[in-house]
């Protein structure tokens, strides 16, 4: 840690939105890599938020302002990691799971797995499963990400198992779920591909599904 990530966490904890992308150059400036600003600077300082949250000493009013300032910095770093990207190793189409808005990790492991050399198809947020499975055949992708924060949308993920089957796409298409509200023990329940805790191991992850 130093004392511009220090600074970097506090201007995102308490939403200071205009010194958001001069901090996370600042970050840059003294060597920190973007990988390390994204883990260990603009995650932490989310987690913070939502620690503040559960303790109902924020609000959501405060909890967006920190999103929107995360984004300043996000913003910068993300395409560093992207790399060249669209290397052809394989396609992947990604998105937030219909009724859910949170979009923060989902685009951070979509940087990671640009990084990796796949072409990623981003549908967003939102998102319900017909559109993951026609972008899917579309693009003869290989992998369907899926990410949810909240327990509600957590059946989305479960209904996308059971589209797959019922077009015969299970198996052909890797499932790789992942988010706040998800385990490894709800992906398998679902029978789902994979599940990673963060966007490093879910590059890792997509890497061993494609068989790279
Ligand atoms: C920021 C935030 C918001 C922002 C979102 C801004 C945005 N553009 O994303 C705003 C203010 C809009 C918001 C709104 C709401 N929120 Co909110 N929010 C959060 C908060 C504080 C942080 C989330 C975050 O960005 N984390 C940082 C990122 C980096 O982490 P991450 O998403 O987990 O991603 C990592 C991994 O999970 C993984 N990953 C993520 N996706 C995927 C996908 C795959 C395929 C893989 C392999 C891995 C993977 O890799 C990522 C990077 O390492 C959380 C609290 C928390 N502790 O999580 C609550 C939280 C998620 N929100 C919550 C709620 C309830 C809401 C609201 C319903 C509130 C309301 N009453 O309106 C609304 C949602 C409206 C909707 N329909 O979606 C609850 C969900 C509870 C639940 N289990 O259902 C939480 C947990 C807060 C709480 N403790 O109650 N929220």
């Amino acid at each position: 840690m130093s004392a511009e990530m220090d600074k970097l966490i506090d201007i995102v904890v308490t939403g200071k939105i205009k010194e958001a992308k001069d901090a996370t150059q600042a970050c840059l400036d003294a060597g920190h890599g973007p990988k390390d600003i994204v883990f260990e600077g603009l995650s932490k300082a989310m987690a913070i938020v939502g620690d503040k949250y559960a303790a109902k000493q924020y609000y959501l009013p405060q909890v967006l302002l920190s999103a929107n300032t995360l984004y300043q910095g996000l913003n910068l770093v993300l395409p560093m990691l992207e790399g060249e990207g669209g290397a052809g190793k394989g396609t992947v189409v990604i998105a937030v799971v219909e009724g859910d808005v949170h979009d923060i990790g989902k685009n951070i492991v979509k940087a990671m797995l640009t990084g990796l050399g796949l072409t990623i198809h981003d549908l967003g947020k939102d998102v319900p499963v017909k559109d993951f499975i026609a972008k899917a055949k579309e693009t003869n992708a290989q992998i369907i990400a899926e990410s949810t924060l909240m327990t509600p949308t957590l059946a989305a993920m479960k209904e996308m198992e059971s589209v797959l089957k019922e077009e015969g796409l299970k198996g052909k298409v890797k499932t790789m779920v992942g988010g706040g509200a998800t385990s490894k023990e709800f992906a398998d329940q679902i029978g789902a591909d994979g599940w990673s805790y963060d966007a490093v191991e879910a590059s890792q992850l997509a890497s061993k599904l494609l068989g790279l």
